[in-house]
């Protein structure tokens, strides 16, 4: 049944009716407790959920449409290694990743623990090895720098984890990433490093992508350039599914760690993809890292609805994007180790739900995912929530901070944080006429100064920025996006539309290189642009 013509969804239509007439003012008053009702916690993360254009009634409703489209018996299908990719005919098990040692998760009768396992004491190896030194250079020095040749899942997530675990690096051993195709990424990367010191990883699953595969080539000349082609076996470790493409670039498969098709690109940060960031932070604080998702994953598996956050999350998103309308959500962390955070869900987010045909192939008659964006508080405060209070456009925003700073220096933190809670009271409550009366203001601006407010937040207070909360931080995401795609029937775990950008660049390059003028049969538009482009590049 079409999703729409539901009775659950037709329900949610009527009752949008009786919200639109309540401003998140008036949910507050009726309900002076709200901001302690409309609160779930769990594996240290709290959710304050209470400014949102929501009430108890939308919620039931909401439920009500996860049951009908049996989000539980989904969550099940996912955990228990069920094939939900159905394009790929893949199982989607990035959570066996962090599955406890002695559990039991079965792909094609194999039980695939055991291997992951085997996988994560590889890694804890090498990254032991390298960071006492017992792993030296061709030369016999100590590695201190490493660089992660990856793009999109096989970048993003060891990126931003290393950015937002720093302070718990060992700062002997300093992290690079390089992911664009364009030489000014490794150039400028390798032009402050000593080849003696620095280890590259290459980071791919298929290990055939154009971008990762100039990198490493690039960097591999570099090497053999400056130390000789031995220094490659002790400089070039690779991590992918793909040991035949890993030996014919020349890299040891002993020196590869291998994961699985099961493991998605942008769900990979749990596998060997990690290993960057295992490097930096040591074994045991990986497995903290695995620990915290974990712990969300057993809180998405057996949590009720309304206590369940990733639940919560994805069903006000959803409400907030199929019946307010909103087209995009604003990731706001107010913690500068964060930064890349509004990056990465951008990918997690809008690869998984960016579809516009159900799991069936038919078109969808609804919005599907939103587009993500945001970058950190207080910074964003002096570019763009200008447009957030005040413009046309329902911008959704997710606030994220912690109560305790990992670099306690004055008033720092409580300046941050005081800007945290101002803004969301701000933004659901806003600045009425009557008030910029009372407070004199000149007239003339008080159209230019008054805020409407009525614009939904969440608000996500955590303890303290460690391994263990990144991770459940970054499954409760993972598993709201999930919700989400379950609702919209769609396939989250594909990516097409990924797959077309790397067979059409491929088909271009010889056009480009090409020393006669090559016979160009594409559109007008794109043959012009070509031949300026040739034109261009010899003079
Ligand atoms: C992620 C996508 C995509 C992928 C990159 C890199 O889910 O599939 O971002 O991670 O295209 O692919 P490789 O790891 O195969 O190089």
């Amino acid at each position: 049944m079409n999703l729409t013509q539901r009775p659950e969804w037709t329900s949610l239509k009527n009752h949008l009716e009786t919200m639109s007439h309540l401003q998140i003012a008036d949910l507050f008053e009726a309900d002076p407790d709200r901001g302690t009702n409309l609160t779930a916690e769990s594996a240290g993360i709290y959710l304050d959920y209470s400014k949102n254009r929501i009430s108890v009634e939308t919620l039931k409703l909401l439920f009500g449409l996860a049951d009908a489209l049996e989000l539980r018996q989904k969550i099940s299908a996912m955990f228990s290694g069920e094939p939900l990719n159905n394009t790929e005919n893949r199982s989607v098990l990035h959570t066996a990743l962090r599955a406890p040692v002695g559990s039991e998760i079965f792909v094609d009768g194999v039980n695939v623990v055991p291997a992951i396992q085997a996988v994560l004491e590889r890694m804890a190896k090498f990254s032991d090895d390298l960071r006492s030194g017992r792993w030296k250079g061709a030369t016999g020095s100590k590695i201190a720098h490493v660089v992660n040749i990856g793009i999109g899942g096989s970048d993003l997530g060891p990126h931003l984890c290393y950015d937002a675990l720093r302070h718990y690096s060992d700062r002997s051993i300093t992290l690079h990433f390089v992911s664009n195709v364009d030489g000014t990424d490794i150039t400028e990367t390798l032009r402050e490093l000593n080849p003696e010191e620095t280890l590259f990883i290459v980071a791919s699953k298929t290990f055939t992508t154009q971008e990762t595969m100039a990198n490493a080539r690039t960097a591999r000349d570099w090497l053999v350039d400056k130390v000789g082609e031995s220094a490659v076996a002790s400089h070039f470790v690779a991590v992918s599914t793909n040991a035949a493409e890993v030996s014919r670039f020349g890299i040891d498969t002993a020196n590869m760690f291998g994961f699985w098709d099961w493991v998605g690109g942008r769900y990979s940060v749990d596998s060997a993809i990690g290993l960057s960031l295992m490097i930096a932070i040591g074994e045991k604080l990986f497995r903290d890292f695995l620990a915290g998702f974990h712990a969300m994953d057993r809180h998405f598996q057996s949590s009720r609805w309304d206590q369940n956050l990733p639940v919560l999350l994805g069903l006000i998103g959803l409400w907030n994007n199929n019946f307010l309308g909103a087209e995009s959500v604003a990731i706001l962390p107010y913690d500068q180790y964060l930064n890349l955070f509004p990056a990465y869900l951008q990918q997690l987010d809008m690869e998984s739900n960016g579809k516009s045909v159900t799991k069936s192939g038919e078109r969808v008659s609804y919005q599907t995912g939103p587009i993500v964006w945001g970058q950190p508080g207080t910074n964003g405060q002096h570019a763009f929530y200008q447009l957030i209070h005040q413009g046309t456009k329902l911008i959704p925003c997710d606030f994220i901070a912690f109560s305790q700073s990992l670099n306690p220096c004055g008033l720092h933190h409580d300046l941050l944080m005081s800007n945290f809670f101002a803004q969301t009271e701000a933004l659901a409550f806003g600045k009425s006429h009557e008030e910029l009366q009372l407070e004199g203001c000149n007239p003339e601006l008080i159209p230019h100064r008054t805020f409407t407010g009525n614009r939904p937040t969440n608000s996500i207070l955590i303890e303290k920025l460690t391994p263990f909360s990144l991770g459940a931080l970054i499954a409760l995401y993972e598993h709201k996006v999930f919700t989400q795609g379950v609702i919209w029937g769609i396939n989250s775990f594909d990516q097409w539309g990924v797959e077309l950008g790397k067979v059409l660049a491929s088909r271009i390059t010889p056009e480009l290189e090409s020393i006669n003028e090559p016979e160009l049969k594409h559109d007008s538009s794109t043959n012009t642009l070509i031949k300026r482009y040739r034109q261009q590049k010899q003079t």
